[in-house]
């Protein structure tokens, strides 16, 4: 299972590229540990994890339990009448081999049962009549080692208005790690069950940020002109260094660092009273290393093999394997197998099986039960809070028909939720293969909204730091017939996963601009990563990751306010706040048809034309000035009589059936066509 490691070493020494764009965030660190020191970290790290693990979760079962059923947790913790026809019920506990299972409230049935692990866990399906009231349902076990009990809160579903409201092309995403925006609430910075885990000079730390910072700061967010957070995980974690929220241990709580379910409640209301939105990020594929269901899972088929035994998640194919010789796949997994009609099981099972990088605990979502529970987790959590949509994490790692049966079981409920995957990878024939909306050649359509579109966020890099030719856009841009809702794709040019842009070598203050225009003026709903508005600089994860200035109690540098931001950070800053306002005041630059105008080796030149108006966008990526002159017949501004410039310093004139444009050296303007 660990057969690949040469080749990748091969192909990471080759491609600097992969490197350079590498993918680091908790799980894209060991990565980049695979590709390089893999070897020799990985897997001491791997067995650190497991044995603190073991040590961490095994000490409660060295007592002897008592000799009498008990109930210590229940998951759901409450549900809802009037949301779904049956919850199915996970207690713990021990001494759960129920042989009767009873609720005080008439019409509430238990429809099955099933006790597993030794009486450890309890499984009750619970149908929940149509005429069910309000309440708490107390629900009787009887066990062969005597009677326990359990209690289930059941609420009245709050009105729905103004919430799950899912997103349009008016929207634009901002990308926040909770620990690292801003620091609302000092109490929680270094819980009691999680001591010593803050530690602000330590880049792994948690280092303090939380919900009520986020909250305190939508002002800020708004002013911006973004419409939509979306929060990195913020379900509990449990080690020390997983302030990014991707090992969980606990679906149903929020991280302690980060605060109170209430917390999340509150932060949801407040988005949604100031016009904004908010984005849970799920994580279907995996829990953390640490997650107690590791050495006891509920089911012995709970995840995907076990801690002793189970695949990783590197796929067994050469790059060679579809002709890429020396590896030219960059920075990203080999996901084509999955999108291929022709490939065995064999040659897919490593990624949708596997432990992501050998360590993260693959759930089996091949099995109803887990199944069942992880579409009522992501129901839970948009019942109680109302938010309005999921980012999924690692998209093509989990089974197609989980993401068919997790979407259909949510858009019953929630038809307007917006789910964006993460499919990390370049290639528009694999992103676009992962979108719902049409069955795939396995008659799966698995639901999805759309996916972040990472042919496009390569691309840019590539043209922007390394001179790549301009004409790369148009030509990822004419994959969107794949799509089946292209104006749904989210651009970008950085998240958390990668370096800074600022940072990236080739970037200068001009280029980030150009990244900030070119990803704001392309079809779809671009997202933002927190930071880049203000030109923050840092390298991969967690570099990348940096505390937002002004975010903390005593910060010299308070990037919140315009009186506080540094020169540089304001001209950043106001660029983006421009570019967000003309966005928003022209429908064409949102919702409008994108028409190529012009493309070569250094500028590419688009139209964007909505029933009201036309703009045109022109980007010069040259380090000199250029002359464009792009002829209008044949396209829908043939008949243009005035051009008025929107932004930048580029001139414009008609000229006959010509647009001329005078471009400075890397930059990009904005035309309003007439
Ligand atoms: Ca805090
Ligand atoms: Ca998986």
């Amino acid at each position: 299972m660990r057969q690949r490691k040469d080749s990748r070493l091969v192909r990471a020494a080759l491609f600097a590229y992969a490197l350079a764009v590498n993918r680091l965030s908790v799980f894209r660190r060991k990565f980049r540990l695979r590709n390089t020191f893999y070897p020799r970290i990985l897997l001491p790290f791997a067995c650190f994890l497991a044995w603190s693990s073991a040590s961490w979760s095994a000490s409660p079962q060295q007592n002897a339990p008592e000799p009498a059923p008990k109930v210590s947790r229940v998951e759901p913790p409450n549900w809802w009448v009037g949301l779904t026809p049956e919850v199915m019920l996970l207690l713990s506990g021990h001494d759960l081999e129920a042989t009767r299972v009873s609720c005080n409230l008439p019409t509430l049935r238990v429809s099955r049962t099933q006790a597993t692990a030794g009486g450890n866990y309890l499984f009750v399906w619970l149908k929940i009549g149509a005429d069910t009231r309000p309440g708490t349902a107390v629900c009787r076990i009887t066990a062969p080692k005597g009677t326990t009990s359990f209690e289930l809160p059941l609420a009245a579903r709050l009105p729905t208005l103004g919430k799950f409201q899912g997103l349009s092309q008016d929207d634009v995403i901002y990308l926040i790690m909770p620990d690292r925006f801003a620091n609302g609430d000092p109490t929680n910075d270094d819980p009691a069950e999680a001591p010593g885990s803050h530690d602000r000079a330590k880049p792994r730390a948690y280092h303090g940020g939380d919900l009520r910072g986020i909250q305190n700061h939508l002002p800020y967010l708004k002013e911006l002109g973004v419409t939509t957070l979306w929060l990195t995980p913020i379900v509990k974690n449990g080690a020390a260094q997983n302030y990014h929220g991707y090992g969980a241990v606990d679906l149903y709580t929020v991280d302690p660092h980060l605060g109170s379910l209430k917390d999340y409640q509150d932060l949801v209301a407040a988005a949604h009273k100031a016009g904004m939105k908010i984005f849970f990020d799920a994580v279907p594929n995996h829990v953390g290393p640490r997650h107690p269901w590791v050495l006891n899972p509920p089911l012995p088929d709970w995840f995907h093999g076990t801690l002793q035994h189970h695949l990783d998640s590197y796929s067994p194919l050469k790059d060679t394997f579809y002709g890429k010789p020396g590896g030219q796949t960059i920075a990203n997994d080999p996901f084509e197998a999955l999108i291929d009609p022709h490939a065995t099981a064999a040659m897919k099972q490593n990624l949708t099986e596997g432990w992501l990088f050998g360590v993260l605990p693959d759930m089996n979502t091949e099995n109803r039960a887990v199944e069942e529970y992880l579409l009522q987790n992501s129901i839970w959590w948009a019942e109680v809070s109302g938010l309005d949509g999921y980012r999924a994490d690692t998209f093509p790692y989990v089974g197609r028909k989980f993401w068919a049966y997790w979407h259909a079981g949510l858009r019953r409920i929630y038809p307007n939720l917006t789910t964006i995957g993460e499919v990390f990878h370049a290639d528009p024939s694999v992103t676009s293969f992962f979108v719902g909306g049409v069955r795939r050649y396995d008659g799966i359509d698995s639901g999805l909204s759309t996916v972040f579109d990472f042919p496009m966020f390569f691309t840019v890099r590539d043209v922007l730091l390394r001179n790549a030719p301009a004409g790369r856009i148009a030509d990822v841009l004419r994959h969107d017939s794949l799509y089946p809702r292209p104006d749904f794709l989210v651009p970008f040019f950085a998240n958390h996963d990668v370096a800074r842009f600022a940072s990236a070598e080739g970037s200068s203050a001009t280029k980030l601009k150009l990244a900030f225009g070119l990803t704001l003026t392309l079809r779809g709903i671009p997202e933002i990563y927190y930071g880049d508005e203000i030109g923050m600089p840092g390298g991969g994860d967690p570099d990348n990751r940096r505390d937002f200035p002004g975010g903390w109690l005593g910060d010299s540098n308070d990037a919140f306010t315009k009186s506080g931001r540094m020169r540089d950070q304001q001209e950043i800053f106001s660029y983006a706040q421009e570019l967000l306002r003309i966005r928003r005041e022209h429908s064409a630059l949102r919702g409008g048809q994108l028409w190529h105008l012009s493309s070569d080796e250094t500028a590419y030149v688009f139209l964007r034309e909505s029933e009201e108006e036309r703009v045109a966008m022109a980007f010069n990526n040259a380090d000199r000035a250029r002359e464009l002159r792009i002829p209008l017949n044949g396209t829908p501004i043939q008949k243009a009589a005035d051009v008025t410039v929107l932004l930048g310093a580029a001139k414009a004139e008609l000229a006959g059936s010509e647009l001329r444009v005078s471009m400075p050296p890397q930059s990009l303007a904005i035309f309003l066509m007439n």
